[in-house]
Order: structure tokens, then C-alpha cells, then sequence
């Protein structure tokens, strides 16, 4: 709060100027998409692989998850295998990925954007996925936010706080006033390391660091994230 001088009252000033989302988990779940294709090649490839072992690749680079489901493996796979079993992975999601559209987008993500746009709050994608560009086009959002930063402008995932601390520079908006909202642990530490305020949505929301935790986005408002300190 500053005061007013024209009345004597005070004026509250938003502390959050800006709201950086992660992509898959928070906008859409793309996850479900993302364990058929890692069960498929694992399938194939005689690796056992659950829902589990899915849950601990969100928010982590896709090569990083790759180590993670070959820890279940016995043989040794070369750099250049692993980066073939990759590509296959990847191909494979990108085909699921044709089937989604803008009736993906989850529960309430619309109101809050639209909401926050309103009150002219920066908005922006801080997302570990080398494929957002296509999942933001499939759902409609492709032009919506002021700044996306995705894996491919990245050198390190979740949870360093690059994607988070890049995605705060292009809307120069101090990390400071930047709210994350989150669904993965990866994901929550990097918007802690950033030095930013983090929501942690859906799977995220049993991790007790996070400022505060939703089932998903209908139960936050855009006045709690213009009151958030
Ligand atoms: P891709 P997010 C992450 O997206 C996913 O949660 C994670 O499961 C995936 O491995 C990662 O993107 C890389 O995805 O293979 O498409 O580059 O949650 O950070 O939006
Ligand atoms: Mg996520």
C-alpha cells in the first residue's frame, strides 16, 4: 500500500504484475498423451513403465525422462540409440497430439486468462515441452500470451529456474511480481530458485512449499493473484 495524497486513503498496489503458466498440467493435459507414447516405446522396447513412473516426468526434459525409463532397463543404450528412442517417442506423441483441440484447454483456464488479461497482468508460457508451439496452435492460444518460452530456448529443465527467470526478462516484469502456477515438483522448484511466488495445481498441490495450493484453476480468482504477497 502508498499513500494517496489527493485523500489521505491508501492506494493498494498490485504486487503481481505477471503470471507465467506452465503448459501441460496446468493449460492442458497433454499428460495422458505423454504416457501412452513413453508406454508404447517402452513396450516395445521389453521396458516395464506405469503411471508412476509417468508422474515423475512432469515438468522434466524430454532426454531426462528418457534416463528415468531406462533406469527399469538392464542394457545399455548408446547416445545415439537414446536419442533415436527419443525421436520415436516424440513422433508418436506428436501424432496423439493432432487429436486435441480447444475443448482440451482445463477447467476454468479461460476465465483466468481472460480475467487477468482485463486487468492487464503480463501473461506467460514457462514450459520444459519442445512442442508448445503446436499444442498452444491446436487449443487456440497459439497468438494469446506476451512471451512463451518452451524447451527449445532452454539449456537447462525444471527445476533450474532458466525457464522461469527468461520467461520474467521478455516481459520485463522483476521475478519478483511473477506468480507461477505449477503441477509439477520440477516444476515448483524452479519457480522457488527464480525467487518467485508459485500456485501449485492438480498433482502438484501435495507439495507444501508452494505459496498456495488449488485442486485447479476455477478455485483461484484474479483478485487472490492481484492480492497475492
Ligand atoms: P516434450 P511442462 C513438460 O511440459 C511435461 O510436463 C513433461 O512431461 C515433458 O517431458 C516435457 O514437457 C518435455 O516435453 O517432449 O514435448 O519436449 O509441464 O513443462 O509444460
Ligand atoms: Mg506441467
Amino acid at each position: 500500500m502508498i499513500p494517496n495524497p489527493s485523500n489521505n486513503r491508501e492506494i493498494s498496489v498490485p504486487s503481481i504484475k505477471a503470471v507465467i503458466f506452465d503448459l501441460d498440467g496446468v493449460i492442458v493435459s497433454t499428460d495422458e498423451y505423454h504416457y501412452q507414447a513413453w508406454k508404447k516405446l517402452a513396450d516395445t522396447e521389453g521396458i516395464y513403465f506405469d503411471k508412476d513412473i509417468n508422474h515423475r516426468l512432469r515438468g522434466v526434459s524430454r532426454m531426462e525422462s528418457l534416463e528415468i525409463l531406462l533406469k527399469a532397463s538392464n542394457k545399455q543404450y548408446s547416445e545415439e540409440q537414446k536419442l533415436e528412442l527419443a525421436a520415436r517417442k516424440n513422433f508418436i506423441y506428436r501424432e496423439l497430439l493432432k487429436n486435441i483441440t480447444p475443448d482440451d484447454i482445463l477447467p476454468e483456464v479461460n476465465t483466468l486468462l481472460y480475467g487477468l488479461r482485463k486487468k492487464r497482468i503480463k501473461m506467460a508460457i514457462g514450459s520444459s515441452s519442445r512442442n508448445s508451439k503446436i499444442i498452444l496452435e491446436n487449443i487456440g492460444l497459439g497468438s494469446f500470451f506476451d512471451a512463451v518460452i518452451d524447451g527449445n530456448m532452454i539449456k537447462k529443465s525444471k527445476p533450474d529456474p532458466e525457464v522461469f527467470v527468461k520467461a520474467s526478462a521478455k516481459l520485463r516484469i522483476p521475478v519478483k511480481q511473477c506468480l507461477v502456477i505449477e503441477d509439477a515438483v520440477s516444476g515448483i522448484s524452479a519457480a522457488l530458485a527464480a525467487g518467485m511466488k508459485v500456485v501449485a495445481v492438480g498433482y502438484g498441490a501435495e507439495d507444501k512449499r508452494a505459496h498456495k495450493a488449488i485442486k485447479d484453476l476455477s478455485a483461484i480468482t484474479v483478485e487472490e493473484i492481484l492480492d497475492f504477497n
